[in-house]
């Protein structure tokens, strides 16, 4: 079952590029079959853009909005500044290859993630935007889902079977390591 008609959550990001991490976002929203929209909002590129679509949501009525974007990462901060819907940043470790002669380490940003961990979390008083750790939007998916389980009780049972599954796959694998010995169990792991 799905439980709207219409998307309860907004996923953004600055940039076509961050769509490479942020699927994963999408992936878990549709694991637990919760409608999403998807779209690029450039904070710097589309500002007047990013105004509208803040309004968008609030007519959507979307229950959260996921916002991902790297290096001066001013998307997830300035939607906050022009909505009460909440807001989960995921700072994106940029990685450019349109350059194909770069080197790998010149395809990453300077800082790392540091740069967009840092401008998404050290919002000034006032606009508060919630983060997950570098490209983890899996996560800002599962944190979704939480909020939204305050709404939706079956939710809350999913949530429940999610980490069962955890804990199953962790025990499986600690099962495995223990009969084949962590030397053989890592060599197969990392082939
Ligand atoms: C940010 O600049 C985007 O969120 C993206 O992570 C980064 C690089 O964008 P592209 O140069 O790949 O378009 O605005």
């Amino acid at each position: 079952m799905t439980y709207s008609k219409k998307p309860l959550v907004g996923i953004i990001m600055g940039s076509s590029s961050d769509s490479r991490i942020m699927k994963g976002a999408a992936e878990i929203l549709d694991e637990f079959k919760v409608k999403h929209e998807d779209q690029i909002i450039s904070a710097h590129r589309t500002p007047a853009r990013l105004a509208e679509y803040a309004q968008h949501a609030e007519k959507m009525g979307f229950d959260i909005i996921i916002a991902g974007a790297g290096g001066a990462a001013h998307l997830p901060g300035m939607i906050a500044s022009h909505t009460v819907i909440p807001v989960i940043g995921v700072p994106i470790l940029v990685y450019n290859d349109k350059h194909h002669k770069k080197t790998d380490t010149e395809k990453f940003s300077a800082f790392g993630g540091l740069d967009s961990l840092l401008s998404i979390t050290e919002m000034p008083s006032g606009s508060p935007v919630v983060a997950v750790g570098v490209n983890k939007a899996g996560n800002a998916g599962i944190y979704a889902m939480k909020v939204l389980a305050n709404k939706f009780p079956e939710l809350k049972n999913k949530l429940k079977q999610h980490k069962s599954n955890q804990h199953e796959s962790v025990v499986k694998e600690s099962e495995m390591m223990k009969k084949q010995g962590l030397s053989s169990f890592a060599k197969k792991k990392f082939k």
